[in-house]
This record gives C-alpha cells, sequence and structure tokens, in this order.
C-alpha cells in the first residue's frame, strides 16, 4: 500500500522555478550520504524501522562494531512491535545486506536481454550513459516516454517518495498509477466513510466480536495477532471470512468460507437479515447515516437463499453471521488489502463498511471497522515538503496505470510509446499481473530499461543498466505507516557497502550529469527528514527529529479514547456515512459478476487464487534466499481431493495450471483449504525458479476492479493436467 497517494506526491507536479536555477552544482554541491558512520570504530547502536509494505512497520535497533552487525533486534520503545520481528526479517543483515549475491556496483548488459550477463562499469560510466540515453528520448520524443514503474519495495518516504518523485516529475515523465495495492480497499472504504481511519490497532483488544474479513494477520500483519489474541482471552470471538483456509482461518472460532469475489453480496445478505429482523441501531442511522431507504429496497434482492447461491455458504450461515454480528458489542471488522484484488474488489470493501454504521458499532470503544492508519501521517507530517507542490506541478501528464504495464510496453497506438523503463523498489516481472505481456515489453529491443535493485531479480535481469541500491540499514530515511500509529527515523547503521548509493543519491547524482540546477534535486536525506517533521500539528507533539533518533519510534499525538465515529463525524461530502450515494456510480454497492460464456466456463472451470501464503517471503522480495526456499519448500498448487480426483491427479505429483495467458508447474497438494472449484498457490516465488520461467502472475490478468482502478488479480479461471 502506498499510503501518500492522497497528498498529491505521486502526480506529477512541475513548474519551472527560474527563481531558484543558476546554482553551481559541481560534485560538491551534491550532499552526498556521508555521515558518522563511515568512521565507526566502536560499538554503537542506532534506531530504525522497517522499510517494508508491510503494515506492521516495525522498530528496530541495530548494533554494530566496526561496520558490521552484531544485534538487530525489535525496539522496546515502540510496544505495538516490540518483542520480536517476523520470521521474514530476523536474519535481515544477512539474508539481504550481506548476503553474497548483492549487486554492489553497476551493470551494464552484455548478453540477450533476460539472460543476466552484465558487466561491471563504474558509477561515473553509467550515469553518463544512462543520463545522455534519458535526454535522448527527452529530446525526441519528450518526458513521457519515460516511465518509472516503482512501488513498496521501499517505503521509505526520502528513498521512495521525495527524491524519485522529484527527478521523474522535473524531466516531466509519464506519471504511474500505483494500483496494485490497496486501490480498490481504500476507494470503497472512502466511499461510505469518507475515511479509512477507523478503530486503531491496539484498541482491538476492547472487541468481543472480530471478524476478519479477507485478511490473514497471522502472516501479514503478525504484531496485530498477539491483541487479537489478548481480545480473545478476554471473551472474544474470532470469526475469519475468507475463500482460503489461511493460518489465521484455521485458528479461528468460525471461518466462513465464500466463494473467491462473492463477499459484497455476503456483506448485503447481512444487511437484509440486519433489517429484517429489526436489529438495526435506528437512531445510529437516523442521526448519522445517509440513504437507509434506497438501502432497504436494495438488500432485497440480497435474500439469505439468493446470497447462499452466490456465496456457496449455507443459508443458516448467513442468517447465523448476521445475528451474531448484530448482537455483540463492541462488534469490529478488521479488513485490511487481500479482498480488493477481485473484480468486484471495491464494492466488497464499500458494502463491508456499512456494517458498523448499521448496528451502531461505532458508538462502542473496540467497536466499528478497522483499516488503515495512513490518512493521520497525512494529516500531520509536513508533506508540502516531500512533493513540493508549488514547484511540482503539472497534473495535465499522462498516467499509467502499473496494472497495465504489459499493455503499455506493447501498446504501439501509445503517442508516445514508452521508450524507456525505470525500475526501482519493485520486481514487476514477478508482481505484476499478465506476466507473459511484461515480460514480452521487457524483451524489446528499443527499449531502454534501467534498474536500481539489491538483487538480480528477475525484472533486473532484463535491464540494460542496473544501479546497485543501498538497504534500509545503509541510509537514513522517514518512515510513516499504514497499519500502524508509530513515525521512526531511519538512521544508517553501516557504510555503504561496495559502491551501492541509496535512491536518493542516484537521482541526484542523474539530476547533476543531465544538467539541472534546480536545488529541490539536490537536498540531502536528513534535511529531508527534517523538513518532513515541521509541523506543529498536535499528533506531532513532542515528536522531533532529536526525539526519534533517541527512540526510534513513537505513536503519534493522538487522543487517548479514539472513537471516530462514535457520534458520526464521516469524512464523506454530506458528514453522513453513506449507504447510498448518487456521485457514485453505482449509487449503492452491487454484485457484479464478470460473465464467462458456457465455452470458457468448460475450459477454465477453476479459481485460482495466488495469495501471500509464504511465510518467509514479503511479495517477492526475500525468495532468492536458499535457507528461507529450503523452509517454503517448491512452489505448490492446493488442490482439492474431488478436483485432484476428476483429474487423476494425486499427492505430490507434478501438474500443469494453464490458461489463455500461459502456464504454470506446480507441486500438487491435495487440500481441505480450498473448497471444489478453487485452487490456490503462492504469490511471490521469482519465475525463474520455475519449470518453464513462468511464475503466478503469469496466470492472472490486467482487468481493473470496478473502483479505484486497482487489478482484479485473482478474477483467474485455469485448467490444470498432470504433466
Ligand atoms: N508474510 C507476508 N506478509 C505480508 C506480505 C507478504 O507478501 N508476505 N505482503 C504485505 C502486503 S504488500 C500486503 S498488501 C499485506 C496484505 O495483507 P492482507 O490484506 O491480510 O492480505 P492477503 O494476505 O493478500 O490476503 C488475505 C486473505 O484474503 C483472502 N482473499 C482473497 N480473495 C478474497 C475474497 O474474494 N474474499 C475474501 N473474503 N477473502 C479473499 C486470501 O485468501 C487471503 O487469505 O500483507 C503484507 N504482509
Ligand atoms: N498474483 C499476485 N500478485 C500480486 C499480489 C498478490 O497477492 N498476488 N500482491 C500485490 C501487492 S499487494 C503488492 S504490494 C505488490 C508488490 O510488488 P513489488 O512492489 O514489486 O514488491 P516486491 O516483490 O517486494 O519487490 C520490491 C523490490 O524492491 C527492492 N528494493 C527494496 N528496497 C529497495 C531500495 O531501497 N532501493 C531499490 N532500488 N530497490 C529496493 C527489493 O529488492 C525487491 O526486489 O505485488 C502485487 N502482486
Ligand atoms: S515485514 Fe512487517 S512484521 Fe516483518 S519486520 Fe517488517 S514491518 Fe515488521
Ligand atoms: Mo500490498
Amino acid at each position: 500500500m502506498k499510503s501518500k497517494r492522497d497528498k498529491g506526491i505521486d502526480r506529477r507536479e512541475f513548474i519551472e522555478i527560474s527563481g531558484k536555477a543558476g546554482i553551481g552544482i559541481g560534485l560538491s554541491a551534491v550532499p552526498l550520504l556521508t555521515n558518522s558512520c563511515t568512521d565507526v570504530s566502536k560499538t554503537k547502536t542506532v534506531h530504525g524501522a522497517c522499510y517494508h509494505d508491510c503494515p506492521d512497520r516495525c522498530s528496530w535497533n541495530v548494533t554494530t562494531v566496526d561496520n558490521e552487525v552484531t544485534a538487530f533486534q525489535a525496539s522496546a520503545n515502540n510496544p505495538y512491535t516490540a518483542g520480536k520481528l517476523c520470521d521474514k526479517m530476523v536474519n535481515f543483515p544477512k539474508d539481504v545486506t550481506f548476503h553474497p549475491d548483492r549487486i554492489l556496483t553497476p551493470l551494464k548488459r552484455v548478453g540477450e536481454k533476460g539472460q543476466g550477463s552484465f558487466e561491471k562499469i563504474s558509477w561515473e560510466q553509467a550515469i553518463r550513459e544512462v543520463a545522455f540515453k534519458l535526454q535522448s528520448i527527452i529530446d525526441l520524443k519528450g518526458g513521457e516516454a519515460i516511465l518509472p514503474y516503482s512501488f513498496g519495495g521501499n517505503q521509505g518516504m526520502v528513498q521512495g517518495d521525495a527524491m524519485p518523485n522529484r527527478f521523474f516529475a522535473h524531466i516531466g515523465a509519464s506519471q504511474l498509477e500505483r494500483t496494485i495495492c490497496g486501490s480498490a480497499a481504500v476507494a470503497g472504504v472512502l466511499a461510505t466513510n469518507g475515511q479509512t481511519t477507523g478503530v486503531l490497532p491496539e484498541d482491538i483488544v476492547h472487541s468481543r466480536y472480530i471478524v476478519l474479513w479477507g485478511t490473514n494477520p497471522m502472516l501479514s500483519n503478525q504484531h496485530l495477532w498477539p491483541f487479537i489474541q489478548k481480545a480473545k482471552n478476554n471473551g472474544a470471538k474470532i470469526v475469519v471470512v475468507d475463500p482460503f483456509k489461511s493460518l489465521t482461518a484455521a485458528e479461528a472460532d468460525w471461518h466462513i468460507q465464500p466463494n473467491p469475489g462473492t463477499d459484497t453480496a455476503l456483506a448485503l445478505g447481512l444487511m437484509h437479515v440486519i433489517l429484517a429482523e429489526g436489529l438495526q441501531d435506528q437512531d445510529y442511522i437516523d442521526r448519522y447515516t445517509l440513504g437507509i431507504d434506497q438501502l432497504k429496497e436494495h438488500v432485497q434482492k440480497f435474500d439469505p437463499e439468493s446470497v447462499a447461491r452466490i456465496t456457496g455458504l449455507k443459508f443458516e450461515t448467513i442468517l447465523e453471521f448476521a445475528r451474531a454480528y448484530a448482537q455483540s458489542s463492541p462488534s469490529l471488522i478488521r479488513v485490511l488489502i487481500g479482498m480488493e484484488h477481485q473484480a468486484n474488489g471495491a464494492s466488497a470493501f464499500r458494502a463491508v463498511a456499512m456494517l458498523p454504521a448499521l448496528t451502531g458499532a461505532w458508538r462502542h470503544f473496540g467497536g466499528g471497522l478497522m483499516h488503515m492508519t495512513y490518512e493521520l501521517f497525512g494529516e500531520c507530517l509536513n508533506w508540502d515538503s516531500i512533493s513540493l507542490p508549488e514547484v511540482l506541478a503539472d497534473p495535465s501528464t499522462r498516467s499509467i496505470n502499473m496494472i497495465e504495464l504489459g499493455k503499455a510496453l506493447n501498446d504501439d497506438a501509445l503517442n508516445p510509446g514508452i521508450d524507456a523503463l525505470f525500475v526501482f523498489n519493485s520486481n514487476p516481472a514477478v508482481t505484476t499481473p499478465n506476466q507473459r505481456l511484461v515480460l514480452k515489453g521487457l524483451k524489446r529491443k528499443d527499449l531502454l530499461t534501467v534498474v536500481s535493485e539489491h538483487f538480480l531479480t528477475d525484472t533486473a535481469r532484463y535491464a540494460d543498466y542496473i544501479f546497485p541500491a543501498t538497504t534500509v540499514l545503509e541510509n537514513w530515511d522517514i518512515l510513516d505507516s499504514w497499519g500502524s500509529t508509530y513515525i521512526n527515523i531511519n538512521e544508517p547503521a553501516i557504510a555503504p557497502l561496495g559502491a551501492s548509493k541509496p535512491n536518493s543519491e542516484l537521482f541526484r547524482l542523474l539530476a547533476r550529469e543531465m544538467g539541472f540546477t534546480e536545488s529541490y534535486l539536490y537536498q540531502s536525506d536528513i534535511e529531508i527528514v527534517k523538513k518532513t517533521l515541521q509541523s506543529d500539528h498536535e499528533y506531532l507533539k513532542g515528536i522531533t527529529f532529536e526525539s526519534l533518533r533517541a527512540s526510534g519510534g513513537q505513536r503519534l499525538n493522538l487522543p487517548e479514547k479514539w472513537m471516530p465515529h462514535a457520534q458520526g463525524n464521516f469524512k464523506t461530502q454530506s458528514g453522513k456515512c453513506h449507504f447510498y450515494d448518487a456521485g457514485i456510480q453505482p449509487s449503492l454497492p452491487t454484485y457484479i459478476p464478470i460473465t464467462y460464456s458456457q465455452k470458457e466456463r468448460e475450459k477454465y472451470p477453476l479459481q485460482l487464487l495466488t495469495i501471500k501464503t509464504p511465510r518467509y517471503f514479503l511479495n517477492s522480495s526475500h525468495a532468492n534466499v536458499d535457507h528461507i526456499l529450503k523452509k517454503e519448500g517448491k512452489p505448490y498448487l492446493e488442490i482439492h481431493p474431488a478436483e485432484a480426483a476428476a483429474r487423476n491427479i494425486t499427492e505430490g505429483e507434478e501438474v500443469k495450471v494453464f490458461n489463455q495467458r500461459g502456464s504454470v508447474y506446480l507441486t500438487a497438494r491435495l487440500s481441505q483449504k480450498v473448497t471444489r472449484g478453487v485452487v490456490c498457490m503462492p504469490q511471490g516465488y521469482w519465475l525463474s525458479q520455475y519449470k518453464g520461467g513462468a511464475s503466478a502472475n503469469a496466470l492472472t490478468s490486467d482487468l481493473l476492479t470496478d473502483m479505484g482502478r486497482g487489478g482484479a488479480i485473482q478474477e483467474t479461471k485455469v485448467e490444470i493436467v498432470k504433466v
């Protein structure tokens, strides 16, 4: 989830500022990332935070002796993530920073694209050649022929946002619509509540009925789990709604297993029952909501029988779920991201977000909806210093949706076509849907591909130039969060290894080589960190650069009892919770399935989930580490025994999963974790780790979601044969 989406910095915003021109820019004027850590000679401990695209945003301490890491631990100063880092990160210094395969020098391609043959070159040569090539493209076709492609690989505001955004805005590059994670979920919840910040994570301990709807915290939000367990110890019932028996579902008191992508219907069905049985909080509805009459009429169609047909659930399950939810208090629904990757994804979030207003759950501490926290940081940090809106504003520059990367790279009608792709903080060859089209684009001989990376990822293999990026242990940053309430600074623990440089420095060097003189292209990392904190917002009271350096993560200074909608106060235009909104199409959330012809259904009868099941990967990150791969085992397909038997497939056999977009080879695991008609494979393995060189996204589609222009990645139909 890119938390800064709504702060305007993902939009290209550039106007030339002539007044600031004319600064002499030589190497000496470029603030290189030098700091006290280059002459470390004794033990020291610095504070930092996890850079991953993870809602937890753990705070940590790193102890070093002579540029060697001697201890790497969760910080006790952040009680939310104190205790331990997750399984993915405990060995981070060895697994990533000091990994022998790490790229530590610039590389230039010598073999065919994708082959992975490179020669080492100097930074000077790499910067000179890439700057020259970018400038030639700009001169010939304009900046829009260059597409930056990045996502949550590093969520730091300096390394992920500030410097790269400024550079690409300055050259007038195409904007990237960063929609692969969170866009649909946020669009849905905003339509209903106008904000996504509901119940705060720690307050879940006060809940007595917790619905984990399409989220798997035991794996993907691990520091929330102890709080859920505490609630359980206090008597809370834990319900999981998930088409897959996830780790969390297996631990729940009740696992409700609907057909994938049918949650909108399920939520509307619950509302049907609640209204039919008079279980709603009429006073809350009268005071703080809009459109109850339209909703009442709308949910007529979603009677339990119809919803049972759509969701594959029992009629009784829908009744019992509706009653238990409405009659428990405080009742909390936890949503996150996973469920959004469906054709109806945004509508599902929109509908689910209505339930707490219908039952008045918001009135009770620990009751309501728990979703994101990024808006809290959006309100209090000095975003203008990151996004520089006054100097970087040109909303007319074209945008390309990251989900449609494959289409964009292969679109002859696109004017200008994409001549250069600049990838950092992302591994699109593995993580972007419609992989075959992405790879076809990456193979284009006339495409300049520049990648900044730690490793020779499947994407980097296609690069013309690779720049070696520092890891989080080697650079400054400041990190907000989309799932917790702590702000962190990240102080470098060691000097950059080899010739690696932070993303920020890469863009400063390119700017200098291209002859740009605007001072905002050369701001130092520490300066950006300090400026970001310059705000007198009450949430930042007591939080300064110095205090963060001393303590690591600090909790935002939020009101003690955070109950955002106890008395309405929705951030919609009307200030009410919108059951109905004439300004949105459709005006009520509606279950609209994708229809397939009889022939298509026969050809590809199974729905494929490609989800985050590996414990030790973070998307595709860490999937190249030997001991991690050993723990995760070979990529596998979970298939219901009845579906397997129908295809004469037995446990452990090799199978080919295929559809019109591609095929992937996997080992069959006969499993009751999926229902009939649904199969599941893990996302994250690199395609170079599969026979046939294709991974999960070779099968997925670049279809967009109903709202938010996210990716309906899980709207994927396949067939399976044994090999
Ligand atoms: N170990 C680990 N942790 C991670 C990540 C990782 O790769 N590995 N990735 C991080 C990132 S980028 C993110 S966005 C978060 C995501 O964290 P979560 O939002 O918790 O998402 P997922 O694990 O993607 O999906 C959660 C569950 O949604 C289910 N699901 C899929 N389709 C549907 C549906 O139609 N309806 C319902 N009800 N459920 C559905 C899946 O089966 C899955 O079990 O996790 C973060 N944490
Ligand atoms: N089929 C399927 N596809 C999915 C998903 C799914 O559930 N199923 N989930 C989607 C979701 S929710 C997300 S968030 C995306 C994630 O997709 P990506 O954002 O592509 O995430 P990663 O695979 O972790 O790749 C991040 C890369 O950034 C690099 N990196 C880390 N730090 C730095 C740095 O400081 N500088 C540079 N230059 N590079 C750095 C890492 O080495 C890594 O290779 O995938 C999406 N794709
Ligand atoms: S990946 Fe998440 S849980 Fe693991 S250390 Fe990072 S923030 Fe914490
Ligand atoms: Mo994500």
